[in-house]
C-alpha cells in the first residue's frame, strides 16, 4: 500500500465497497444499465448477451460498487444463488415492454425472495423498470403491481422507470442505493477511491 493509499485510508478518505447482484430476465437491460453507470471512457460500445456472469465496478458519489451482472438466460438463472450469501444489495431489471414474460420474472424473484439465503435478511432491492422509451412499456407503476411488490414488507426495495439506453432514471436508482447500503450494512469492507 503506497503513502496516498495509507494517507486517505487515515483520512476516510477511501469508497467504501458494496457488492451488488443485478439480476432480472435475459434482455431485460441489466448489462446496458451497469455499464452506463461506469465513467464514459470505461464504457463498451457494444453489449452482448452475458455468458454466465461478468464482475463489474462503478462508484457513487460516497461508494464503490462491486457488481455481479448475472446473465438471465433461463440457462444460468440457477447460477445467482450462488452468489446471494456475499450480495449486499441487489439491482432487479424488468423489461416493462415485456408483458408476456411479465409472469416468468415475478417467478423469479418469488423464487429469490424466498431463497434461504435472502428470505431473512433486510437486503436492499432496487427494481428498474426498464425500457420505458419503449411504446408498448407499462408504467414502474403497473409493474410494481404485476410484480406485487407491495407484499415485500421486510426488505427496503424502491423502484425506477429507467431508459438505459439514454440512461434515464439511473442516478435516482443509485442515489437511493447508495442510501440503503450504507444504512443496512455499516460492516462493507473499505477500498481504494
Ligand atoms: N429500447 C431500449 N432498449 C434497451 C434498454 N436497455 C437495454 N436495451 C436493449 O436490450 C437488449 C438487451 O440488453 P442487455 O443489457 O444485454 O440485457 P441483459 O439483461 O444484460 O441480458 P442477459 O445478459 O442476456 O441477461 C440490448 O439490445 C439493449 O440495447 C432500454 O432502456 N431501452
Ligand atoms: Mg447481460
Amino acid at each position: 500500500m503506497g503513502l496516498l493509499d495509507r494517507l486517505s485510508g487515515l483520512l476516510g478518505l477511501r469508497k467504501k465497497e458494496v457488492h451488488v447482484l443485478c439480476l432480472g430476465l435475459d434482455n431485460s437491460g441489466k448489462t446496458t444499465i451497469i455499464n452506463k453507470l461506469k465513467p464514459s471512457n470505461a464504457q463498451s460500445q457494444d453489449i452482448v448477451p452475458t455468458i454466465g456472469f461478468s464482475i463489474e465496478k462503478f462508484k457513487s458519489s460516497s461508494l464503490s460498487f462491486t457488481v455481479f451482472d448475472m446473465s438471465g438466460q433461463g440457462r444460468y438463472r440457477n447460477l445467482w444463488e450462488h452468489y446471494y450469501k456475499d450480495g449486499q444489495a441487489i439491482i432487479f431489471v424488468i423489461d416493462s415492454s415485456d408483458k408476456l414474460r411479465m409472469v416468468v420474472a415475478k417467478e423469479e424473484l418469488d423464487t429469490l425472495l424466498n431463497h434461504p439465503d435472502i428470505k431473512h435478511r433486510r437486503i436492499p432491492i432496487l427494481f428498474f423498470a426498464n425500457k420505458m422509451d419503449l411504446r408498448d412499456s407499462v408504467t414502474s407503476v403497473k409493474v410494481s403491481q404485476l410484480l406485487c411488490l407491495e407484499n415485500i414488507k421486510d426488505k427496503p426495495w424502491h423502484i425506477c422507470a429507467s431508459d438505459a439506453i439514454k440512461g434515464e432514471g439511473l442516478q435516482e436508482g443509485v442515489d437511493w442505493l447508495q442510501e440503503k447500503a450504507v444504512q443496512s450494512d455499516p460492516s462493507c469492507e473499505d477500498v481504494k477511491r
